[in-house]
């Protein structure tokens, strides 16, 4: 006969093995360059494709329509998660920096706290991740098809698509985990970054389709300052044939890295489904704006191919969640690295301050905590996450964190008292050609600065959203920008940011 406290001592062990332990759990789904423009649940008036399970993130949480990046580029995003500070102090202004992996960031605190950690994925951040419990991630940017991935037993390489592999990979993990403690895992994918080569169930998907073309497809570039003319993210001028539309000069695809990792079954789906766009191509000859038309539908295609396996991944995490009791006691949180452009001002990749770069797709879900259906205008941020996150697991966050934790506004999308501008900072030398710079956004302006050609913009987001025509030399602004120049100055200030001449 057991005794009436060993009784309630089998009862509560057997309740917390099958997960009723009480913490909150964390899960962030995190995926590479996802525009926000490309999911369903942001309502984009070109209504390019349906993402339902990042859409139900949404139903059943709260959609941010203002979640901006203070660096739009992915290693700093990263950084900027694991840490909650700006690129300036957690040491990685750009792709090319070596993450210290020594710096406190919320997955080690929670670790501490009893929590169990996982990251799977994408990391690029060159050192070895630290904070996890397990981890396994892609070398640099990975591969596609059949990837590599760096454990701390040493590299190995998975048969499959990344995108399932990396979800296959979470959803072990949290079924092996030990049910008595809480956990925070970060399923990080590589899609959908360029150059975008879908799974083979995808390959046919959006066949037929012809994809709006956004109203600035064909930008001139007139009405800003000169770095918006000087960079190389065109799809006329430097979205390339061969690479990312996958149009072979010749008739096979050994020159392209991702084709050569796959087996040759594998490679025969491939040609099979590709050799129709190398037929058009051929057949049509376009060229001038029939070219970049041509390929933006190329382009969009093979992009939200990425995205349909992206968003079908999302779905086997929510129903593993949903089937195992998880649902109700897991902050979920859905965000890229940052936005991207899908052919407005004529461009793909990222980086500028300019709305499409500067805005990341981000839904959380939360129930009992932030209600259904909701929506926020409040200028978030990626540098929020780690204060929210500790916050949930009920962990204190260091005073040096730099964000904001997302608790007022999910009790309230709109909280009176919140931060009213943010200062963004870019810096990426080379690829991509995107000048350094600056700037303070608010709800309604932004000012920039570059500050190789001591140039300055400024938009007025109300008047021109599509951000055309720079009013910062306009008289009827200035004391607008007055007031501007002088937040930029207080926030520099405020988050230790270097200065940069000519001294404002
Ligand atoms: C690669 C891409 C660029 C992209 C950077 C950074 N070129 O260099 O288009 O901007 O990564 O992307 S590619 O031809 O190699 O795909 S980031 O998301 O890692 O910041
Ligand atoms: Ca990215």
């Amino acid at each position: 006969m057991l005794t009436r406290r060993q009784l309630l001592q089998t009862v509560g062990s057997v309740a917390l093995a099958q997960g009723s332990q009480t913490r909150t759990n964390i899960v962030f789904l995190f995926t590479d360059d996802h525009a926000f423009q490309a999911i369903s649940a942001y309502k984009n008036p070109l209504k390019l494709n349906q993402t339902p399970n990042i859409d139900r993130i949404a139903h059943e949480g709260m959609i941010f329509r203002r979640c901006i990046v203070p660096n739009s580029i992915c290693a700093p995003a990263r950084a900027t998660i694991l840490t909650g500070l700006y690129s300036h102090k957690n040491g990685v202004p750009d792709n090319r920096s070596k993450f210290d992996g020594s710096q406190t960031t919320f997955p080690k605190l929670l670790q501490q706290a009893g929590y169990q950690t996982a990251l799977f994925g994408k990391w690029h951040l060159q050192s070895n991740p630290t904070g996890f419990d397990v981890w396994e991630v892609l070398p640099g940017q990975g591969s596609y098809y059949n990837p590599d991935f760096i454990t701390e037993k040493g590299n190995i390489r998975k048969e499959g698509y990344a995108t399932d592999l990396i979800t296959d990979r979470g959803l072990e993990w949290i079924d092996t985990r030990d049910k008595s403690k809480p956990f925070c895992l970060m399923l990080q994918h590589k899609a959908p970054h360029r150059n975008w080569m879908p799974a083979a169930r995808h390959f046919d998907l959006y066949e037929n389709t012809v994809f709006p073309e956004p109203e600035t497809l064909f930008d001139d570039y007139q009405g800003r300052a000169t770095p918006a003319s000087k960079q190389e993210m065109e799809i006329n001028r430097h979205m390339t044939l061969d690479s990312d539309l996958k149009v072979p000069e010749g008739d096979n695809w050994d020159y392209l890295p991702e084709y050569k990792r796959m087996n040759p079954k594998q490679k025969e789906v491939w040609a099979k489904a590709y050799r129709g766009r190398l037929e058009e191509f051929r057949r049509l000859q376009p060229k001038g704006k029939d070219l970049v038309k041509w390929k933006y539908q190329q382009y969009m295609k093979d992009y939200l191919r990425c995205i349909a396996a992206v968003d079908e991944n999302v779905g086997r995490v929510l129903e593993y969640l949903d089937k195992n009791g998880l649902t109700q006691n897991t902050l979920l949180v859905y965000a890229s690295d940052q936005g991207f452009y899908l052919g407005e001002h004529g461009w793909f990749d990222k980086r500028w301050i300019y709305e499409e770069s500067l805005r990341t797709p981000c839904v959380a879900r939360w129930p009992n905590h932030i209600k259904p259906a909701s929506s926020s205008d409040a200028m978030v941020s990626n540098l929020d996450f780690a204060q929210t996150f500790l916050e949930a697991a009920g962990v204190p966050a260091p005073a040096t964190m730099q964000g904001i934790s997302l608790f007022p506004i999910f009790k309230n999308s709109k909280p009176s008292r919140w931060r009213k501008s943010f200062y963004y900072r870019y810096t990426e030398p080379g690829v991509h050609e995107v000048a350094p710079h600056e700037g303070v956004v608010t709800e309604r302006y932004k000012l920039a600065y570059f500050w190789e050609t001591k140039e300055w913009e400024m938009y007025d987001r109300q008047r021109d959203p599509k951000e055309m025509k720079s009013v910062a030399n306009d008289p009827k602004y200035a004391s607008i920008r007055k007031k501007l120049e002088s937040e930029l100055k207080r926030l520099r200030e405020e988050t230790g940011a270097p200065v940069n001449a000519p001294v404002i």
